[in-house]
């Protein structure tokens, strides 16, 4: 398993986190989805067989939120 860490902008509340948890949980190979409000940290792990950083971040911007880092 790889670990990645990204920054999200424009969380603003529980539902928001939520949205990009489910977001994440979603996306085929990624595990330990963990959504901080606070700064907007998104960490996890993929498997880099099935996932990767571009589908991670695709699936962000899909729920309506920013990658900034
Ligand atoms: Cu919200």
């Amino acid at each position: 398993m790889e670990k990645l860490d990204l920054t999200v902008q424009g969380m603003s509340c529980g539902g928001c986190v939520s949205g990009v948890t489910k977001a994440l949980e979603a996306v085929p190979g990624v595990s330990g989805v963990q959504v901080t409000l606070e700064g907007g940290k998104v960490s996890l792990s993929y498997d880099a067989h099935q996932a990767g950083p571009e589908l991670v971040k695709a699936a962000i911007r899909e729920a309506g939120f920013e990658v900034v880092g």
